[in-house]
């Protein structure tokens, strides 16, 4: 098979087996993004994720994760879902989080698309990245021709906006690249920008994480600082306001088609008193499988103290989502 054909075989494996988009790029390091990391670094806008630290080298030059990678198969999972927001008494947990835990759905997708890639090729191997690897995965998604770097910093499809995961197959195999996207369909618009609750950009394209929402409810294991804690609204998990603002979402996005990314009714959920009082072993019980693991039963009682302040306080709510 050549490269050409090898190519659009990953693609069609790729829409087979659930991804809205596919493209490919090579592995090289690009120095923009990589000079980009390192401002970003320098001035500590990674605050207590030290894993981006650690993992520094690789992300400005992908190669280091695999020297024998040629080819880079890059995949978008829609995950959008319309969301009338949190029941009484409950937190607005983000998006991506109300179904099963993206890692998961998307790790045995990105498995079975390597295995299609090399049995297209009658050989070779495959490795799979989701999220938590140190890949670049926005550069290498722009690149394989994806998408644009909003100002919000998310990658967004200029047919699919930008509630999308991001997944890549990383093979020893020579496949044709796309083309990178390099056109900014953000123009004049800042409505990203002027909508985040805690002034997050200092620069647009540029994420403070220290500020964001997304960090301070499921990163951050420090106590919330009370400036912030003030503008986090009705927010328990992640954050979804710098998406909801975006026109690229309002014009394009559709509800996603994966049933495990499906939320369960909001009644269901525990409510935010509970949250304060859960032992450990009901976290893990409600929680296992879903992104809302990650801030531990420590970490969502913060959140929940947090959000019912800010209620008691009459505090304004995050913007209602739809
Ligand atoms: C750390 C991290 C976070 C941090 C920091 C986010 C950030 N913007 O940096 C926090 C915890 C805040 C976070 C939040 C969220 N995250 Co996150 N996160 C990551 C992770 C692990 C690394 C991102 C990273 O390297 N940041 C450092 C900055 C410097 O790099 P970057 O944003 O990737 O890329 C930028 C630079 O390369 C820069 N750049 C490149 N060249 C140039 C040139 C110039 C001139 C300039 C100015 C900039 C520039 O622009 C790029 C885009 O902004 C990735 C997964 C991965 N392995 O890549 C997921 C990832 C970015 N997150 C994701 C998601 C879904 C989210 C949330 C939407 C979750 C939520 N609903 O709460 C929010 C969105 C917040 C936002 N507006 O970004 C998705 C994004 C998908 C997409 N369509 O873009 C990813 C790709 C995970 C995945 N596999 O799907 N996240
Ligand atoms: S996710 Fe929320 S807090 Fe973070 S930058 Fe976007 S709007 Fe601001
Ligand atoms: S809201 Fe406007 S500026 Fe922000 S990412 Fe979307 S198009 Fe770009």
């Amino acid at each position: 098979m050549s490269a050409g054909e090898l190519a659009a075989a990953a693609k069609a494996a790729a829409r087979a087996l659930g991804f809205e988009a596919c493209g490919v790029t090579d592995v090289r390091s690009s120095p923009e993004a990589a000079g980009a990391l390192d401002a970003w670094l320098a001035h500590g806008m990674q605050g207590e994720m030290r894993y981006m630290e650690r993992q520094a080298s690789t992300r400005r030059d992908p190669r280091r994760a695999w020297p024998q990678a040629r080819s880079a198969v890059v995949v978008l999972h829609n995950h959008y879902q319309r969301d009338a927001g949190p029941a009484e008494g409950r937190g607005r947990v983000a998006r991506y989080a109300l179904g099963a835990d993206y890692h998961d759905v998307m790790h045995s997708q990105l498995t079975a698309l390597g295995e299609r890639i090399v049995a297209a090729a009658g050989g070779g191997s495959s490795r799979v990245y989701v999220d938590a690897g140190p890949l670049p995965e926005r550069e290498l998604a722009r690149r394989a021709g994806l998408g644009w770097f909003g100002k919000n910093t998310m990658l967004i499809h200029p047919r699919l906006g930008s509630f999308l995961f991001i997944g890549v197959v990383l093979t020893d195999l020579a496949l044709a690249s796309d083309d990178p996207f390099e056109a900014d369909r953000c123009g004049a618009c800042h409505r990203c920008l002027d909508a985040c609750p805690t002034a997050a950009f200092p620069t647009p394209r540029v994420l403070d994480a220290t500020r964001c929402i997304s960090y301070l409810t499921i990163e951050a294991r420090s106590p919330m600082p009370a400036e912030l804690a003030s503008k986090v609204g009705d927010s328990l998990f992640g954050c979804d306001v710098c998406q909801d603002a975006c026109p690229w979402n309002v014009r394009f996005a559709k509800e996603t088609s994966e049933p495990l990314y499906r939320a369960k009714p909001p009644g269901e959920w525990p409510t935010l008193e509970e949250l304060v009082r859960m032992s450990e072993r009901e976290h893990e019980e409600v929680f296992e499988g879903t992104a809302l693991e990650r801030p531990g039963c420590a970490g969502l009682a913060r959140n929940a103290t947090i959000v019912l302040e800010n209620q008691r306080r009459g505090r304004p709510v995050s913007p209602a989502a739809s």
